[in-house]
């Protein structure tokens, strides 16, 4: 695995959408600072003298929560400015997006972004206490800046008293997503022809907003073969086997372009990806699985590829498509060597005392050179060594082996070999190769003969010198 690539210093707020501590009606809790606290509210702090924040359950009141079960009002007991400080990389873009509601009429507040001692004013929001005002908008860090605050301060709220007043909801400050791929192999190669490999590739959003419309697509690597029903989302959302068909769930194979396809994140469909927050929402991510068997033309050679994954940052006005590939994955293959033996007898009929021959041939279909070729053919009972022919390696008698050595892609060798019969009846006679190499298709490794040795005539020159 390689390094994946930096991602800029991850900038979120924390408790943005005012989840945590889970309240009932409403209830005025300390802020973060006052963690000795049995129950405050983790991320945000407050400029009040009391360090009080108050937060609403959705529906008291009346008033619904823009996103999640809570909200919070801006003061609770005296006017103050809710913020929190964030360690920022100066020249970042920072996105900002929040909902906000009056609560009696119209509430006017702030949004104040900088350094800590002097934020600048950004905007002021004015909203009715009829719907909530939604509104984005981007801030870059300055040279230098290595903290920045993100505070909401209270202008004005209808009713006059500005302890009352100025919802704030879904609340985002931070740096846009950022994908980060990684692809493992399993096993471990060197590997063989033939063996089947589990490719995973995690998905990690580095970033600080959710990586959106998050589409993974991997080709098959070259040398492979698809595995049918091997697709798996094996961690994070939508976990489960996914078939090969396109349109019923969240994965499929592509037959056309050779590559396999993955919607993932919430909300992921058989049409569109989903929603990947950041990894201190989900740490490990999203996880898929495919497998592919290697093919007879890998052998001897490497075979990687890479996955890529596409996505879009949507907290601008506009979505901002992404891509993030990972890192390239290698895996070794053992050289193969499909050999094949063919045996053949020039006459299938002789007679008890006549020579038979043997012709067997040894090809090397590939896609590698086979090395230690040997073939095995030991003469049966019925039949004495006379003699072997061979332009490669060498035959022995005794073991019945043919030591052939190398025998390069696509080439072929063969030996001639005599014998003489020695018994009537038929006679069945078979060669089988083997060599170092990796065979793929053990099929074609053996091949036999069988001829028919009749008595020799009882008759014919009974004087002669017997041959
Ligand atoms: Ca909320
Ligand atoms: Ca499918
Ligand atoms: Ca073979």
């Amino acid at each position: 695995m390689t390094t994946p690539p930096t991602a800029p210093l991850r900038v979120t707020l924390v408790n943005g959408s005012f989840e945590q501590p889970a309240v009932t009606n409403y209830e005025i809790l300390p802020d973060a600072s006052q963690t000795q606290a049995p129950k405050y509210v983790p991320g945000w702090r407050t400029t009040a003298s009391d360090h009080m924040i108050e937060l609403w359950h959705s529906g008291f009141n009346g008033v619904p929560a823009a996103e999640g079960a809570q909200f919070a009002e801006l003061n609770a007991n005296e006017v103050a400015t809710l913020y929190q400080d964030l360690p920022t990389t100066p020249g970042s873009t920072l996105y900002w997006r929040l909902y906000h509601r009056g609560r009696l009429g119209q509430d006017t507040m702030a949004l104040d972004i900088g350094a800590p001692g002097s934020p600048v004013e950004q905007r002021r929001f004015t909203d009715g206490n009829t719907a909530w005002g939604y509104y984005t908008g981007t801030y870059t860090v300055p040279e230098g800046q290595h903290t920045t605050r993100f505070a909401f301060r209270s202008v004005s709220a209808a009713g006059g008293n500005r302890g009352i007043g100025n919802f704030l909801d879904g609340i985002f400050f931070g740096t846009a997503p950022h994908l980060v791929l990684t692809k493992t192999a399993a096993p471990v190669g060197p590997l063989e022809v033939g063996d089947v490999i589990t490719y995973r590739i995690t998905a990690k959003n580095e970033g600080g907003g959710a990586a959106e419309s998050l589409v993974l697509s991997d080709d098959i690597p070259e040398g492979t073969t698809y595995v049918p029903g091997s697709l798996r989302i094996v961690d994070g959302p939508n976990t489960g086997p996914k078939t090969d068909a396109q349109g019923d769930d969240q994965a499929y194979f592509d037959e056309e372009t050779n590559r396999v396809v993955f919607h993932l994140g919430n909300g992921a469909s058989a049409g569109q990806g989903g929603s990947l927050p950041n990894t201190e929402t989900v740490p490990a991510g999203t996880t898929v699985e495919y497998r592919v068997v290697i093919d007879r033309s890998a052998g001897g050679s490497q075979i990687s590829n890479a996955a890529t994954v596409t996505y879009e940052n949507r907290l601008g006005d506009t979505p901002e498509p992404l891509t993030a590939t990972s890192n390239e994955q290698v895996t070794e293959v053992l050289p193969a060597a499909d050999l094949n033996v063919t045996k053949s007898a020039d006459a299938t009929t002789v007679a008890v005392g006549q020579t038979v021959t043997y012709r067997i041939t040894v090809r090397n279909t590939g896609p590698n050179q086979a090395t230690g070729v040997v073939v095995s053919d030991e003469l049966p009972y019925g039949l004495t060594f006379l003699s072997a022919d061979s332009a490669s390696g060498t035959y022995d008698p005794a073991t019945g082996e043919w030591a052939v050595g190398d025998v390069p892609d696509g080439a072929t060798a063969t030996l001639v070999l005599r014998a003489k019969a020695t018994e009537a009846g038929p006679l069945t006679n078979s060669a089988t190769v083997t060599g170092n190499e990796t065979e793929p298709d053990t099929s074609d490794n053996t091949d036999s003969v069988t001829i028919c040795v009749e008595p020799a005539p009882s008759c014919c020159t009974p004087c002669a010198t017997r041959e």
